[in-house]
Order: C-alpha cells, then structure tokens, then sequence
C-alpha cells in the first residue's frame, strides 16, 4: 500500500498545479457549513444532546462506538459523536435493526484492552435479545446503552407526524433491571439529563458487561421527533 501511494506520488509530481495552497477560502466555507449544520442538529435534541456529549466524555478515544439503527444513532450517534477512527466507528449501512449488540460483543471480545459501547434501541435489542447470555458469558469491557421508548419509536414519529395516530409501534420490553440480573451482568438507569455523565463514567470504569438504560418516558422528549427522509404511503 506505501509503496502504490509512492508510485503514485512519483507518477503526478510533475503535474501542473500540484503543490500549490489549498484554497483557504474553500476550507474555511466547508468548516462554517459543517459548523452550522452540527449547531442545527444539535438544537434539535435538548437534552438528548447531554448523552452525547456524556458518550464522549465517558470514553477514552480508542474506545469502540457501535451501533443498531436507532433514533439515539440517527440523530446523534451517526451525526454528532465524535469519531476518531474508522475501525472504532462500527454502524450496519444496510439498515437492518438487530445487529448492534452482536457487533459490539465482537469488537468488545476482539480487543480487550479498550472499552466498547453498543447503541442500541428496545426495538433493535429485542430481535437478537438472546445475544445478551453470549455478552453476561463472556464478559466482555461493554457498555450496552438501551435507548427504552417502549417501542419502534422512530416508526412512532413517523405515523404522529403523518396525523393518523400510531399502530403496531408499541412494544412490551423487558424489565432491564431485572434482566441483568437474571443473567449476572450489572445494571445501571439513566432518567434525566443531569445523570448521563457520572452513571456512564462508573458504567466505562467496571471494566465488565453493563446493561444502562435510558429510561426515555423519564429523560423527556426530543424538541424535534426524529424521523427519516421516507414517506408514509397515504391509504
Ligand atoms: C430487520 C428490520 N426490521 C424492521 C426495520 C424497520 N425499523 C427501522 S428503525 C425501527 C425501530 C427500531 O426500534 P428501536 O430499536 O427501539 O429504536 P427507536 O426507533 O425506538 O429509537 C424499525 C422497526 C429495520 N430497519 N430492520
Ligand atoms: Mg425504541
């Protein structure tokens, strides 16, 4: 690979143009527009926010962030938490619900030495939930933060937002509690904003498999209701 970019370098070296300074007013308009559209984002959240500033703090950066298809990925995760390299950034491109806790228990086994934290939602969590005896069994460093809204929340939006009430988008969801410890594994709960950063720092800092849940219906709403660029058909 070093050799093929040297290759390369050799091949352009005497191309026009080559060399010459980066247009700074370019830069400088690209890091505005990025800048805007973060401050954009992040006004949409309120307090969801918090979490990812919390996720960040709590985790060194070598520290792998992986995550299922979620409102908390869409609208922070994917968008607003700083990554710092690729191989530490794991999300599905394909969209699919249900491998978040799989993929954070294979990089938390891959690499031991660093923290893992899977994103997941109640939803996306129940689809491989058996994947939680594979986690309390092999205790792996992760922090499996459960985003609980009692349902397909994003599904939720987007029927409310289409005006004709909602179906088939409210799920029974485990008692995460009671869950834990079932199984052996710790448990933390996250209700408000003001506890995001002391319950993740303790929750990175056990070193051990960790079930913190959002309680969504106490933390409080987003000010603006994720929903992605799709439609809902109109019969
Ligand atoms: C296998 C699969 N089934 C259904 C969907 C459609 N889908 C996308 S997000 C979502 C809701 C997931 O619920 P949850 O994990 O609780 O996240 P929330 O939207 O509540 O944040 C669903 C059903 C999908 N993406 N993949
Ligand atoms: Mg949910």
């Amino acid at each position: 690979m070093v050799g093929e970019i040297g290759a390369f370098l050799d091949a352009v070296s005497g191309v026009e143009g080559l060399g010459e300074s980066v247009d700074t007013a370019w830069t400088e308009r690209a890091r505005e527009t990025r800048d805007r559209v973060r401050a954009t984002q992040r006004s949409g959240l309120g307090d969801h926010a918090v979490l990812c500033d919390a996720v960040r703090a709590a985790l060194p950066r070598e520290a792998v962030i992986a995550r299922d298809v979620t409102i908390a990925s869409s609208s922070w995760g994917n968008r607003l938490l700083p990554m710092f390299d690729p191989r530490s950034n794991i999300f599905p491109r394909g969209g699919g619900i249900g491998q978040g806790l799989g993929m954070a228990i294979g990089a938390a086994i891959a690499d031991e030495t660093r923290p893992t934290l899977g994103l997941v939602g109640d939803g996306g969590l129940a689809v491989h939930l058996g994947e939680i005896l594979t986690m309390a069994q092999e205790k792996p460093w992760l922090v499996l933060l459960v985003c609980n809204d009692g349902g397909y929340g994003v599904l939720r939006n987007m029927q409310s937002g289409a005006g004709r009430g909602t179906y088939a988008v409210d799920l029974t969801t485990p008692d995460f509690a009671l869950l834990a410890q079932a199984v052996g594994v710790e448990y933390r709960r996250i209700g408000g904003a003001s506890e995001a950063h002391a319950v993740l720092e303790d929750a990175v800092s056990l070193r051990a498999p960790v079930i913190v849940e959002v309680d969504l219906a106490s933390y409080g709403e987003m000010p603006t209701p994720f929903t992605p660029p799709v439609t809902v058909p109109s019969s």
